[in-house]
Order: C-alpha cells, then sequence, then structure tokens
C-alpha cells in the first residue's frame, strides 16, 4: 500500500490502475510499456496541465459540443485509467463510447464493454460492421453506427496509422498524447498534450463551462486553432521545463 505522503503518490497510484488493468483482463500488456512511455513525457512536461494543453482541451470541448455525431473511443488503458471520467464527458457532450483496440481481441473488448457498464455507460456502440479503409485487419473494425460515421472523434492514446485513416476519412480528430512527437500527435486535428487522467476531466469541466455559450461563441473558440503551432509550444513547454532544471 503506498502512503498518500509519497512525494510520487499520484503516479504510483495511476501505475497501479494499469496494473489491475492488465489483471482484470481490461488493459493490454503492451498498455503497460505505453504507458511508461507516457510517464517518461509526462515527467518532462512537470507533470502538470500546461497553458497550450488546457486550451487545446477547451477546444476540444467546443468541438465535441459543436458535433452533430461526437463518438469516443476507449482502449485497454483508457478503461483501466479513467473509467467513470470518460462516462462523464460521454454524458455530458451526448457521445457515445466505443472500445476500440489496437491489439484487438474479442475477449478483451467484451471485458471492457463489461467494466464500462459496471461503471454506468448507458451508450456504448458494440457492433463492428464496419472497416476503416486502408487499415490492415482486426484495428480496422469499428461500428458502422459509431466511430464509421462520427463527424468528431475523441482518441486517447491512438496509433498513428489510425489517426491519419480516421482524418482521410474526412473526420476531425482530437488526441491525447503525451508525446508531441508521436504520428497521432502529427496527424490529429486537435492534440492534447496532457495526462489522460489530468484531460478527461478538464475537458468536462469545459463543456460545463461551454453550456451556457450558443453555436456563434463555440465556433469563435474552435477557429483560427493551429495544431503546429500547439506542438511546438509543448516541445518549448518541455524545453524550457528542462533549462530551469539544469
Ligand atoms: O488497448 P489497446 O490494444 O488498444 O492498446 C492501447 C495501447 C496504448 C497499448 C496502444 O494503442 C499502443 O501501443 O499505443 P502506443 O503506440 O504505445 O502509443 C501510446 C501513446 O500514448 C504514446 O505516445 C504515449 O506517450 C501516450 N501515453 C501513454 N500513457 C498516456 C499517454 N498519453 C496521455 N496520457 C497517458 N496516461
Amino acid at each position: 500500500m503506498i502512503p498518500k505522503s509519497h512525494p510520487r503518490y499520484v503516479s504510483l497510484m495511476t501505475r497501479d490502475k494499469i496494473v489491475e488493468g492488465v489483471r482484470q483482463g481490461i488493459t493490454g500488456t503492451q498498455g503497460l510499456i505505453a504507458q511508461g512511455r507516457g510517464e517518461a513525457f509526462d515527467y518532462l512536461l512537470g507533470e502538470k496541465t500546461t497553458f497550450g494543453a488546457l486550451h487545446a482541451e477547451k477546444v476540444a470541448a467546443a468541438m465535441m459540443l459543436l458535433a452533430k455525431r461526437p463518438v469516443i473511443s476507449v482502449n485497454g488503458n483508457v478503461a483501466a485509467l479513467v473509467p467513470e471520467e470518460i462516462i462523464r464527458l460521454s454524458e455530458a457532450v451526448n457521445a457515445p463510447l466505443e472500445v476500440n483496440l489496437f491489439y484487438r481481441t474479442e475477449e478483451r473488448v467484451n471485458a471492457i464493454i463489461r467494466h464500462l457498464r459496471a461503471k454506468g455507460a448507458k451508450s456504448i456502440c458494440t457492433k463492428s460492421d464496419a472497416l476503416i479503409p486502408s487499415i490492415e485487419h482486426e484495428r480496422a473494425k469499428v461500428d458502422s453506427s459509431g466511430i464509421f460515421s462520427a463527424e468528431v472523434v475523441l482518441v486517447p492514446l491512438e496509433d498513428g496509422d489510425r489517426c491519419k485513416a480516421l482524418t482521410d476519412m474526412g473526420k476531425i480528430v482530437i488526441a491525447i498524447d503525451l508525446n508531441p512527437l508521436s504520428r497521432t500527435s502529427q496527424w490529429a486535428n486537435v492534440t492534447i498534450v496532457d495526462n489522460i487522467v489530468r484531460a478527461i476531466p478538464n475537458i468536462t469541466g469545459f463543456v460545463k463551462e461551454h453550456g451556457k455559450l450558443d453555436e456563434d461563441e463555440l465556433q469563435k473558440l474552435v477557429e483560427g486553432f493551429d495544431n503546429k503551432k500547439n506542438l511546438a509550444d509543448a516541445i518549448d513547454n518541455i524545453l524550457q521545463h528542462l533549462s530551469a532544471r539544469k
């Protein structure tokens, strides 16, 4: 048992959630490696939400509210780390959840659906009757009334190929990825360079704030967002954080 007074308490508890996800058959073993990579970037960013990430989260909230058909993609890491939080966001923006795995097995897809339902999720797209064009085999499978026909897709911890394929389909892709250099980060329309455990509650918070805004006001928040600049700022944040530690 890790005491709350431990200086790395939050990081260690997050790690435990991923380990528990693997134990429950929700998270893939590769999810442990992904979490380690994420942790390293989070460390370089100072383990806090930067001003740029907060802005991207605000834009993401507006985009999801503006979308007629937003969908939230859930993988094994997301299901282990932020199940309640992702359900809350899904309800706030009226976006169904869809389990979409990189290392897909039907067993794990069903385990995640059961896990989300047990946590209270009501809106989950569960068919796998469509394919993302140009993606090979299992990880191309999606729901025709979910990701396949969505206008805006939130993809936390996505892989680069699928992110590109979704943008090629004309969708607006919002990624959450602590690595500003990843192919996913580069391909997405909006990249939130933040830890998912902070990003999801922040987006939901902005959705609540934006609730009072009309469509034109939401549109103004979205207009002019430049993802290249957003990513360059994230790299600057890392450099500044490192220089301050010299
Ligand atoms: O459950 P599955 O089968 O869909 O598999 C999910 C993983 C995440 C294992 C799979 O998509 C994968 O291997 O992803 P990658 O290629 O390792 O990419 C994950 C990206 O997410 C990396 O750029 C990490 O830096 C980033 N990342 C990891 N943990 C977090 C994170 N970003 C935000 N918050 C995190 N907690």
